[in-house]
């Protein structure tokens, strides 16, 4: 790896790190809701009963259906399914409800996806919301119910369309691909501003779709676009996929810095640990099925993640002092999936009871325990144990050097003193010494729970 520092003309237009009110505000969010939902809602992963498992990336790509399982002439009726959507059971002030009882701090929610269907009615394209028998602006509906339940909303933007004949996805070589593809940046810009002059309580963009060359390529514009939309919304938040520096290098320029607020890179998968970090703000957006973004009728035959796991990934995520959005589907008529009210419901008990140890809390740089996840907050210590010890002896390991030790404990979910102890085992090859935390037996959980600890100087 070169140490040797490149002159980027084109390098991040945000500080690291930044200490405003709106970044505080992101850094601190713990969990967030993500909603995929567009015409894809309709078809719902199939067609006339075929499934497009197989002959499409996933539910939302699902125009892209190829192969010998695809309908006749299928492109061409995705593109008339705006003509049918009419979500008669969507309320966004249900959704919002059901985000704050979840404990969400902030929704991503998708204006536009790759299909190039804008849900809310856009000046510069007919492909609408407004040309569909709901006709009412989503979008609008949307940022207004949770914005007045307190969820900032962040709108989720993917570049490339699949079906804007001014877009390509290779770099424009010819004057008429040049001609075509500036028309595109120039219709990209116009959306963007209009969806901030619109929606003017929106905090920032989630942008998805910029890894072709023609984007790539047009590093001068991107930048030039993150500084005006920059300018015109004072604090808005950016995250690292929306552009790259003019050597091609996306999340991170040449020199290994972030281009953007927050790291983007982490979507259906997470951090090995903590080196990667040095400090950045990140988010990791889930899907309850494997894959899947969009709605899909049919959840059968793959494993779908269980509140459990959610509250692993959503720990483990703050344990490494990043944001935990959860992707939710719904389908044409405006309804979440079963299993998605059912994970919405559990994860926000479990939230009301220990979103302590979540919200604002960050990596603790304890030695990593193998029956949970750390996570700090002021003074406070949190434990949240998954695999509960059978001699129900939370043992904590601490650098003997250590001037920070576990001094007072308590059950986060009902308040109980715990006996802490120091267990000196005299380990000489070991440079770490131990304080227990005593479980009493009489206290048992059907899940994951949290040991607040207070820390102190050694006694
Ligand atoms: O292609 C999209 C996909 O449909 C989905 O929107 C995810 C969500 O972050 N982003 C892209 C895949 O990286």
């Amino acid at each position: 790896k070169s140490t040797e520092i490149k002159e980027i003309k084109y390098g991040p237009l945000s500080p690291a790190n930044r200490t405003d009110e709106a970044m505080v505000a992101f850094r601190n969010y713990g969990l967030g809701q993500f909603i995929h939902w567009g015409l894809y809602a309709i078809p719902g992963n199939e067609w006339e009963g075929v499934s497009a498992r197989g002959g499409a990336a996933a539910s939302e790509w699902i125009r892209s259906w190829r192969g010998p399982s695809a309908p006749k002439d299928w492109v061409n009726t995705y593109d008339n399914l705006y003509k049918q959507f009419n979500p008669k059971d969507f309320d966004a002030k249900r959704w919002a409800k059901q985000a704050k009882d979840m404990g969400a701090k902030y929704v991503i929610f998708t204006t536009k996806h790759h299909d190039g269907f804008a849900m809310w009615p856009t000046k510069y394209s007919p492909y609408n919301i407004s040309k569909t028998p709901y006709k009412k602006d989503i979008v609008k509906e949307v940022v207004d119910a949770y914005t007045a339940v307190g969820i900032d909303v962040y709108l989720y933007f993917s570049v490339l369309e699949w079906n804007n004949p001014d877009y390509m996805g290779k770099e424009p070589k010819t004057e008429e691909e040049k001609k075509k593809f500036d028309k595109f940046l120039k219709y990209t810009r116009n959306q963007l501003l209009e969806l901030m002059t619109n929606y003017p309580k929106m905090k920032g963009f989630w942008f998805d779709g910029t890894w072709d060359q023609s984007w790539i390529k047009s590093y001068d514009f991107t930048y030039n676009l993150e500084k005006e939309l920059r300018e015109k919304h004072p604090g808005l938040i950016i995250g690292s996929r929306f552009r790259n520096d003019e050597f091609g290098k996306r999340h991170f320029d040449s020199n290994g810095q972030m281009l953007g607020d927050y790291e983007q890179g982490w979507e259906r998968k997470l951090p090995g640990d903590i080196t990667w970090l040095e400090g950045r703000d990140w988010d990791c957006v889930m899907t309850i099925p494997p894959n899947g973004w969009g709605y899909m009728k049919d959840w059968s035959g793959i494993y779908t993640k269980t509140t459990d796991d959610i509250i692993d990934m959503l720990t483990y995520s703050a344990s490494l002092s990043g944001n935990f959005v959860l992707n939710f589907g719904p389908d044409g008529q405006g309804n979440m999936h079963p299993e998605e009210d059912k994970i919405a419901k559990e994860l926000g008990e479990w939230m009301k009871i220990n979103g302590e140890a979540i919200y604002g809390a960050k990596h603790a740089g304890m030695t990593n325990s193998k029956l949970g996840y750390f996570t700090k907050k002021a003074d406070n210590l949190y434990l949240t144990v998954f695999n509960r010890p059978v001699n129900n002896i939370v043992r904590i390991s601490v650098p003997k050097a250590a001037t920070e030790v576990p001094v007072s404990a308590t059950l986060l979910v009902n308040g109980q003193m715990l006996e802490v102890r120091h267990s000196d085992l005299g380990i000489d090859l070991d440079k770490n010494t131990y304080y227990d935390v005593l479980l009493p037996k009489s206290f048992q959980s059907d899940r994951a729970f949290v040991i607040k600890m207070k820390t102190g100087a050694p006694k």
